[in-house]
């Protein structure tokens, strides 16, 4: 065979391809686009730190975007990492509604899907792969029924609700609910939002507290910590002893909790474990495998009282 025919040059020219190819292929990175809600909440912020950490960790390329709490944001982040064509896309959704259209151009692009904390409420369930989160239904039952032993069935609530439309504050109530109406001594009398932040949940609290039967008020059901930990403060401030005058329960577990918890401002806070990065990694490792997933992943998580608080203290993570 001549060197200078053409089918050499041909079969060389392949060789050559393959081999760059191949090197190629072995260094490249994974490259995973997340989409993050925000930085409203302790939570969210151990969930960042986590999924940032563990992408470091594996080598993986995190193109991370933060949303600041608004869909917009989001859809703009899900249609640019579509453009850099990205291995697989995460997104934690701030609300329910409102996916499918871009949900369906993911998958026009072929790039696989995995929510993470948050769902989704979608027709066609094949717009995703699989979801990791906790059981947010629960952890408002759990409240509930904490609230119901600690007050022996007897409750006058106010409620700090999360994000309008988001999961958790949707299920968050449901699961409360459905606890507190074995008990026909238990009632909610006030309802508001308070977006997840410290900031919000002390303006509500404060709202509640100048409307006339504010004194009616004897416990208070958060959505998450930080909105209790803001309610703290404004109780404070209007000479209301929080976690005595008002039973306080909250969701979520963040270290300030367990702060108040061990100072006797907090009464209970429900688990709800932001450490989802190992998890995320593994389920877009076995994806780009080939792997079936299960279409939902739950997280583990516990109940916490004041009692346990200085011994748990040292243990947490976030
Ligand atoms: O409870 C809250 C955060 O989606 C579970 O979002 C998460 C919630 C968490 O802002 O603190």
């Amino acid at each position: 065979m001549k060197l200078s025919s053409p089918k050499t040059i041909a079969a060389l020219l392949a060789l050559a391809v393959a081999g760059a190819f191949s090197a190629h292929a072995a260094d490249k990175k994974v490259v995973v686009g997340f989409s993050q809600i925000g930085a409203e909440s302790g939570w969210r912020s151990a969930n960042t730190d986590s999924i940032k950490s563990e992408a470091a960790k594996r080598g993986i390329d995190l193109k991370f975007a933060d949303a600041q709490q608004k869909q917009e944001n989001q859809i703009k982040a899900l249609r640019s990492f579509i453009a850099q064509n990205v291995d697989v896309i995460a997104f934690s959704p701030v609300v329910e509604t409102g996916w499918e259209p871009v949900m369906k151009e993911i998958k026009k692009a072929g790039i696989p899907v995995i929510l993470s904390d948050r769902a989704v409420k979608v027709t066609d369930p094949s717009l995703y792969v699989t979801f990791i989160g906790s059981d947010f239904v629960e952890e408002g039952r759990r409240a509930g029924n904490w609230l119901a032993k600690a007050t022996g069935g007897k409750a006058v609530i106010a409620e700090l609700v999360g994000t309008p439309g988001s999961a958790p504050a949707i299920d968050r109530k449901k699961g409360f609910e459905e606890a507190i109406s074995k008990f026909p001594g238990m009632k909610i009398v006030k309802s508001q939002s308070g977006d997840f932040t410290r900031a919000k949940g002390k303006e509500v609290m404060e709202s509640f507290l100048k409307s006339p039967d504010a004194k009616e008020i004897t416990a208070l059901f958060a959505h998450n910590d930080d909105m209790a930990l803001g309610a703290i403060q404004a109780l404070e401030e209007a000479g209301v002893k929080p976690g005595k005058d008002m039973q306080i329960v909250s969701i979520d577990g963040i270290k300030s909790a367990f702060e108040a918890m061990a100072a006797g401002k907090l009464n209970c806070t429900v688990e709800c474990n932001p450490l989802i990065g190992p998890q995320l990694f593994d389920a877009v490792n076995a994806v780009l495998a080939g792997k079936t997933l299960p279409k939902r992943t739950a997280v583990q998580e516990g109940v916490y009282e004041q009692s346990q608080a200085a011994a748990e203290l040292p243990n947490r993570k976030y």
